[in-house]
């Protein structure tokens, strides 16, 4: 294509790329094809009916002031339910506390654009959430990893990976985006105490902490460094950013989402944000407020976390039954993910090109590794599909893998 513009591209867009997950979307849009690849939650669990009547209630009731521009701080009921709903968790903010975002996507968008300078390493987990590293890419950002185990970040090999010197370190807790692993307390306690140790801040990613199928909860971060923070004598300092989203208990589509930092880091994310869209629309904030409060969120969530239940253990095992030997996967307590460890040899990008000709879908794991490895993993979604659904497309994949598995493995060139 012969433009003006292409040669004018600021250098920050070299490492721009698309998501694969996005990317994905428009292929298993198809109805035929099982997907487990986007994280998309079941459609059928939306509570469609309740958002019609709190559209109709908040056009009735405060028509003119839905359909207004707003400030960009965010609807203040919204972010006074916010506040009591984190408070019942440990996290003890006000409304002042809360910014509202457009998807916490949009959060980790403005902490790229608020925090990170061209050159600056973040420390992230080995495998992290392929979107935080979309975000951070587009600031020319360089990367730090730790790897994961089937309890989270190797707390055991932070230190090295802290002594580089990151601006911040981001690490999901709960039921990981793509590995599906939850940090032990034990883990926590002892990422608060070395990233205090070295002055690093922490953003704590957390869409999935309500959806627990099994286990007790665990406390945020936030609550850890919190404790800590007093134990050596000081006041609450703020030492972690706290992310969450309405994506995964009410609907995605709503695109809301909101951080919880120091009220001067909040300033100047607002400053940041009003570059960027001004505010996050009104009307949805008004309607999932309307929806959400008065105890509707804490039963949606309750009748959704046995529906995901269901589907994961319909998952589990499907995998126990159909897998070839040597594969491995993790045993997730709850979230949307379970993470698949295929032998060295085998790169599941391949296994996703044979898998699409049987209508299946995953999200091959390499997209999630800020390093470029991790070539034998692969990511399956099992909250979009329903248990019968579940067990056909693992059958399917299970097919393809036998195919992939009885191969042997291409000698390297002497
Ligand atoms: N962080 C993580 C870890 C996620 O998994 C997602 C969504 N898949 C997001 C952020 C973004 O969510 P949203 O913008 O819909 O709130
Ligand atoms: O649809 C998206 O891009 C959000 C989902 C993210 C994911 O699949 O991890």
């Amino acid at each position: 294509m012969k433009t003006l513009w292409l040669d004018r591209y600021a250098q920050r867009t070299q490492r721009m790329q698309s998501s694969v997950v996005r990317e994905l979307l428009k292929l298993t849009e198809q109805p035929d094809v099982i997907s487990f690849a986007g994280g998309l939650p079941a459609p059928d669990v939306f509570p469609v009916k309740e958002f019609q009547e709190a559209c109709q209630r908040v056009l009735a009731e405060h028509g003119p002031q839905a359909l207004q521009y707003s400030t960009t701080e965010g609807y203040r009921p919204l972010r006074e339910m916010i506040a009591r709903h984190t408070a019942r968790y440990g996290i003890v903010v006000s409304a002042d506390n809360i910014l509202i975002t457009s998807g916490s996507q949009q959060a980790l968008d403005l902490i790229g654009k608020v925090f990170i300078n061209p050159g600056d390493r973040v420390l992230v987990e080995k495998p992290t959430y392929l979107g935080a590293l979309q975000a951070w890419n587009a600031y020319q950002t360089e990367y730090v990893t730790v790897p994961l185990d089937e309890e989270g970040l190797q707390t055991d090999k932070l230190e090295e990976a802290l002594r580089v010197g990151p601006k911040f370190l981001y690490v999901l807790p709960n039921f990981h985006n793509p590995a599906g692993v939850t940090l032990s307390l034990e883990r926590r306690k002892k990422l608060i105490e070395l990233a205090d140790h070295y002055g690093v801040p922490i953003i704590e990613d957390d869409p999935y902490g309500q959806l627990r199928y099994e286990g007790d909860h665990l406390p945020s971060l936030v609550v850890i460094d919190n404790e800590f923070q007093r134990h050596n004598g000081a006041p609450y300092s703020g030492n972690v950013i706290y992310l969450s989203t309405f994506s995964k208990t009410l609907a995605p589509g709503l695109r809301l989402g909101w951080i919880i930092a120091p009220v001067e880091v909040i300033k100047k994310l607002v400053q940041a944000k009003q570059g960027s869209d001004l505010h996050t629309s009104t009307f949805t904030q008004m309607v999932a407020y309307e929806v959400a409060h008065g105890g509707f969120l804490d039963r949606h969530v309750r009748f959704i976390r046995e529906v995901y239940r269901e589907r994961r253990d319909a998952m589990l095992k499907a995998l126990e039954r159909y897998f070839p030997e040597g594969v491995r996967w993790t045993h997730p307590q709850g979230g949307l993910f379970l993470w698949v460890i295929l032998p060295e040899h085998l790169d599941a990008s391949a296994v996703l090109k044979e898998a699409i000709k049987e209508k299946v879908a995953f999200v091959p794991g390499v997209a999630f590794y800020a390093d470029g490895s991790g070539q034998n993993t692969m990511r399956l979604n099992f909250s979009y599909m329903t248990p019968d659904k579940i067990e056909e497309g693992i059958r399917r994949l299970a097919r393809v893998l036998e195919r992939f598995v009885a191969r042997p493995a291409v000698a390297a060139t002497p």
